[in-house]
Order: structure tokens, then sequence, then C-alpha cells
């Protein structure tokens, strides 16, 4: 492991998570001021916690390492680490109702707007020999009837072959393995990277505790991350993960479906390359 690997911390990857989030412009923090909405929500949640609460007769000693726990993850920064593994691929599932282009799955917490714009056949930013095996990742954009849609953007961000991410953990380049690629006319890329390793989530803070004292694990499985756009379509956030790789069955955060699970060969000219389509839906 890397010194970077051993210096990657929950608090400083949770306090970075957290201050990207309430610092993106794109997220409204409130949906709305509908009472009877929250009111509706809230206490059907709540009504939910008491319920298991008799159900299981909890104790005050768990109520009081739930309260705990609870101050922990807020002062190691890891709610949006929480959040996204935990509970977002349900809401993600919800708001998928009825889309009929390209499956997607969740964000999580360490996509960052503003990655370098970079042409339809590009290298992602990387390091000097950066580890990994190499990966050309190509494809095309179409609309829901086959149409090109040319000078489709696609915003990649993704782990190196430490798992760990750029901006969320020390020693890195800002912008390492993060771009911005802009379609040709034809809405086709090829873009060159690494392949990711597996990630996982912070053992020493909040989410890691939980997991440790529950019996589970923090993997996730090696993915790239993509949002995908062009103009009169809906975006579409997705993940893209490796057929045979470690985790696939068990991610931590729920978020693999089968069709977002790549088939790379080995590439003629060294390394592995994988053809992947995206159609998008028009906007609503
Ligand atoms: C990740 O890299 C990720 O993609 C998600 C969803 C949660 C935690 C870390
Ligand atoms: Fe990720």
């Amino acid at each position: 492991m890397s010194d970077a690997t051993l210096k990657a911390t929950a608090a400083a990857s949770g306090a970075s998570a957290t201050e990207r989030f309430l610092t993106d412009k794109t997220v409204q923090t409130e949906a709305g001021t509908d009472a009877a909405r929250v009111n509706t929500l809230v206490t059907e949640v709540i009504t939910a916690v008491h319920d298991v609460i008799r159900r299981h007769q909890v104790t005050y000693d768990e109520y009081n390492a739930l309260k705990s726990w609870l101050i922990g993850v807020g002062q190691d920064g890891e709610w949006p680490l929480f959040l996204d593994v935990w509970v977002e691929h349900v809401v993600e599932e919800v708001a998928a109702t009825g889309r009929g282009g390209s499956k997607g799955t969740i964000e999580g917490p360490y996509y960052v707007p503003g990655a370098p714009a970079l042409p339809a056949t590009s290298t992602l930013p990387m390091r000097e020999n950066e580890a990994g095996t190499q990966l050309l990742f190509q494809g095309q954009v179409t609309g829901v009837s086959g149409e090109p849609l040319g000078g489709a953007l696609l915003e990649m961000w993704q782990a190196d072959d430490d798992g760990l991410y750029a901006q969320f953990a020390p020693g890195i380049p800002e912008w390492n393995l993060r771009g911005s690629v802009v379609a040709d006319a034809d809405g086709r890329f090829a873009v060159t990277t690494v392949q990711p390793a597996p990630y996982q989530i912070p053992t020493d803070g909040s989410c890691g505790r939980l997991i440790a004292a529950a019996g589970w694990h923090a993997w996730r499985p090696a993915h790239l991350h993509l949002k995908v756009y062009a103009p009169g379509h809906e975006p579409l956030t997705t993940q893209l993960y490796f057929k045979g790789g470690d985790h696939i069955q068990d991610d931590v955060a729920s978020a693999v479906k089968p069709e977002l699970v790549l088939d790379p060969r080995p590439a003629p000219g060294g390394g592995n390359e994988v053809v992947y389509d995206f159609v998008l839906d028009p906007a609503s």
C-alpha cells in the first residue's frame, strides 16, 4: 500500500465530502415548504424507530450507544458517506421509475463538478506511471430511438489502483482520474484510463465502527462513475463495474445492477478495452 493509503483518514475524507456537498450550488437543501409532506415523512420515520425500540426491547445502553454514534457521524463528517451507502440506492430506485433509457445508479459522495474538459478521444488526467491495468473505454451516446447525441458530455470520476479518490484522500493531484469528456458529432467517445481497485469505505470512522460492530464488510466493487448529459435529455448518473470482480454480489452500497457490469477484453495494444453505449431519455 502507498503512503497515501496509510494517511487517508475517515475524518479527512468525511470533511471533504461534507464540504463538497454543502458548497454544491446545484443541490437544493430544501425540497419545498409543504408542511403536510414533511409531517407525513418525518412522522413515519420516527414511528418506524419507535416500532423497532418496542419490538426489540431496546435498552438505555443501546439508546446511548446510538446517540453517541450519531454524534460521531457528524463529527467525522460522515453523513454524506452514511446516507449514500445505506440510503441513496432506494431514492435512486424510486427516481428511476418509468425511465426507459440506460439504467443508472447512485452518485455517491465523491463527485466533484468542474473536472477538466477533454475531447472525445482522450486520456483521463493521471500521474506518470499511474498504477493499474490500462482500460480503453469507448462507446456512443444516443437517444431512445437510437439517434446519436452529438456533443454529449460525459463526466467521469473513479478511484485509483489503491481504491482512493482525488480530493478525498491526500497526496493525489486534484483532478487525477477525473474528466469532462465531450463526445464527437456522432456521440462517440474513446477514453483511456486505468481500471480502478475495489473501494473500502473508511474503517477508522463512525461508519467503520458501525460495520465492525454489526459484523459487516466495508467494500464496494471496483467501479467507474459517470454523469452523462445531452441537451433536451434527462441526465444519467451511473456506475460501471467489472465482471468477476470482488464484491459485485455484496456491494456495501447495494448499487450494482446486471446492466452495469462491464466485461473488458485484452486490447491489441496492451491493457483492456470495452464498449459501453448510453441511451438518454428525453427531458421530462
Ligand atoms: C464510493 O466510492 C461510492 O461510489 C459510494 C456510492 C459510496 C462510498 C464510496
Ligand atoms: Fe465510488
